[in-house]
């Protein structure tokens, strides 16, 4: 390493990026300088995409210490622009990100939710890939939805209705852009300090006041097990932390699908039952529970407790709706359209219904998220790769929940599709996603089974000390 000192400026320096390579190869951790020489090369094209692929690889197998994951997340927030707020939105602006789950729906209730109690909600949300859906692709099955938003126009739907759901804008954290596309084909995805520094990049920049983290573990999560959910959630929450934004995780199952819908324009439809005061109590424990822990720690409610009431009252009075429906005109839906939105509109119609039968009786013991949300992004509800076209009407509704007593023959769940029709073989991929046992009758853990909270507390080495907190 040397260094070149430029009169008056800051002491600039110059590294071989094989020899950060060979570094992290060789199991040491790398400076904050070196870390923005990386990020700055990687901007600049003058890093070369075998040293990206190497250097990914390298972390990917040595990790990365808490401070390195750190200074990454800074320096892939400085490779862009950051959005600013108001002054006097300060203490207000807060956001959710969810590690991805079946029949997820819950940011389309609860960015106007935390609206309607006060807040600022500027959600930056991605499309499905894989066999997780995405909220982007659930709000385009509504005709005439713009997610497209550049930060002059989130600013004054902020100002207006006090939330808005957009994509990822090109000036914000270009550098995951290229480093996400990198991991991708080098097969380091997998890689806790690069998920986080991902993760985290994007939310920093949306210049927040608090952020929840909702990070999944189950069957059909990213994470098959809560213990690696919970070093994700750790990892995630340290960043934030250090950053200086107040952030918690909630470590959620996701075995099952979330609420009775699976599908883009059948997640709005059950949405809109949530913004309405009802719906399925586990997307109302996700959306009352996430934005209660959200209220609190931005300081606009005294406890978790005070702000799931708040929640529950926004929703109740019909206020949360009329963001919601707001927000979608805001976003380019007519008025007309926005107003009638609900289980009696346009959506959700395909050429096809089927209702398959429960083969026994008994009770419901599992139903599994993943080969039903497989079977559904083969019928064109989901993508395989990113420029695949989906048909937004495909979906499913389960008519059963877990730990009821079934009768065989009673429909189960009731299949929407077009073409290409749904095959003999996935109907029994279907059949065998429904688990019936002897049991009798019971009533199913709740969704959330941990909080992982960071003390603003420095430890020996400077770095927030996370500190885990047991619900149950
Ligand atoms: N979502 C992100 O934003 N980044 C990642 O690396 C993963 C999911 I995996």
């Amino acid at each position: 390493m040397s260094s070149i000192s430029v009169p008056g400026t800051e002491v600039v320096a110059q590294f071989r990026i094989a020899d950060v390579i060979a570094k992290k190869r060789d199991g040491l951790t790398l400076s904050a300088q070196e870390i923005r020489h990386v990020v700055k090369a990687t901007m600049t094209g003058q890093a070369q995409d075998s040293q990206l692929g190497a250097l990914l690889m390298a972390i990917r197998l040595q990790g990365m210490n808490p401070e390195e994951t750190m200074t990454l997340t800074k320096e892939m927030v400085a490779s862009g622009g950051v959005l600013e707020w108001p002054e006097e939105w300060r203490g207000l602006l807060v956001d959710k990100h969810s590690t991805g789950g079946v029949g997820d729906k819950v940011s389309l209730p609860l960015a106007p939710a935390l609206a309607a109690c006060g807040c600022k909600v500027p959600m930056i949300s991605g499309r499905g890939l894989g066999h997780t859906g995405g909220t982007l692709d659930k709000l385009e099955s509504v005709r005439g939805f713009s997610s497209q938003q550049n930060p002059e126009q989130m600013l004054e739907i902020l100002r207006s209705v006090g939330c808005c759901i957009v994509g990822q804008s090109k000036n914000l954290v270009p550098a995951d852009k290229i480093f996400y596309e990198m991991r991708d084909v080098t097969a380091t995805v997998d890689s806790l300090p690069l998920i986080t520094a991902s993760i985290m990049s994007k939310k920093m920049a949306e210049s927040l006041s608090a952020l929840i983290l909702d990070v999944k573990f189950g069957a059909a999560a990213q994470s098959p097990t809560i213990q690696e959910a919970k070093h994700l959630a750790h990892s995630l929450v340290n960043v934030g932390v250090s950053m200086g934004i107040p952030t918690i995780a909630l470590i959620t199952n996701m075995d099952t699908p979330i609420g009775r819908c699976i599908g883009n324009s059948l997640e709005v439809i059950e949405a809109l039952e949530c913004l309405e005061g009802g719906g399925h109590e586990d997307l109302r424990e996700l959306v009352l529970h996430t934005g209660g822990y959200l209220l609190w720690l931005c300081g606009q409610a005294d406890s978790e407790t005070q702000g799931v009431e708040k929640i529950a009252n926004v929703l109740r009075n019909g206020s949360a709706l009329q963001c919601f429906r707001k927000m979608m005109e805001a976003q380019g839906v007519e008025p007309d359209i926005a107003r009638t939105l609900g289980s009696s509109s346009e959506l959700g119609k395909t050429s096809h219904v089927e209702e398959l039968k429960v083969p026994k009786t008994g009770t419901v013991e599992l139903i599994q998220a993943r080969p039903i949300a497989e079977i559904l992004n083969a019928l064109g509800a989901g993508r395989k790769k990113a420029t695949d076209e989906i048909n937004h009407s495909v979906g499913a509704e389960l008519l059963v929940r877990v730990g009821q007593r079934v009768e065989k023959g009673v429909s189960w769940i009731r299949i929407h599709y077009e073409k290409p029709l749904l095959q003999d073989i996935q109907r029994q991929t279907l059949q065998d996603a429904l688990c019936i046992s002897e049991k009798p009758t019971f009533i199913p853990e709740p969704l959330i089974r941990d909080v992982i909270y960071a003390e603003c507390k420095k430890g020996e080495n400077g770095d927030a000390v996370c500190r885990e907190r047991e619900i149950n």
